[in-house]
């Protein structure tokens, strides 16, 4: 059996948080534990769809994020959560979210230095950005404020995709939460 528990994944644009995320969801499926993924596709498409990036929607997009996520943890699912959540504020506000009703939060920062991400831009909006021609990109004209204390860091341009998953399993195993 299992236990619910959010991973939350913190990253810049490009640095492989739902890449790992959805490698993560293969492993725990072929395991039997019941899992959830909450990114841009089903959240900012959904839920979020009046959100933009300006830095109150982007709060209240990561605000929202932890609850619909917490609502999962307390069913008994782990949620996995892949979102910029470029502001420590509003990851620490999601953490307490769980945290005060005794719920696992599990904090991984998808760590790349910044011209590694930019080098990856699969969808060329770091080009654009370059361009300006969007403004507010994360990372380029918008902040991203790294974790001081996340639970997991894991450097995606140093590990292996197989590695990464590896130590998330370990840590859920470690906790008792599969
Ligand atoms: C950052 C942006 C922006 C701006 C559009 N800044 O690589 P992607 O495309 O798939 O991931 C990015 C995604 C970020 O949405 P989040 O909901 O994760 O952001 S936050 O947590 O800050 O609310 C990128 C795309 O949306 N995108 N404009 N200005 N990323």
């Amino acid at each position: 059996g299992h236990k619910g528990a959010t991973l939350w994944f913190t990253g810049l644009s490009g640095s492989g948080k739902s890449t790992v995320a959805v490698a993560l969801e293969n492993a725990l499926t072929a395991r039997g534990a019941l899992c959830y993924r909450l990114d841009g596709d089903n959240i900012r498409l959904g839920i979020n769809k009046n959100l933009g990036f300006s830095a109150a929607d982007r709060t209240e997009n990561i605000r929202r994020v932890g609850e619909v996520a917490k609502l999962f943890v307390d069913v008994g699912v782990i949620a996995l959560s892949s979102f910029i959540s470029p502001y420590r504020a509003d990851r620490q506000i999601a953490r307490e979210t769980h945290e005060k009703d005794g719920l696992p939060f599990i904090e991984v920062f998808v760590d790349v230095p910044l011209a590694e991400a930019e080098k990856r831009d699969p969808k060329g909006l770091y080009k654009k950005a370059r361009a300006g021609e969007i403004k507010n990109f994360t990372g380029i004209d918008d902040p991203y404020e790294a974790p001081e204390n996340a639970e997991i860091h894991l450097r995606t341009d140093q590990l292996t995709l197989e590695q990464e998953v590896e130590v998330l399993l370990k840590e859920l195993e470690k906790r008792g939460i599969i």
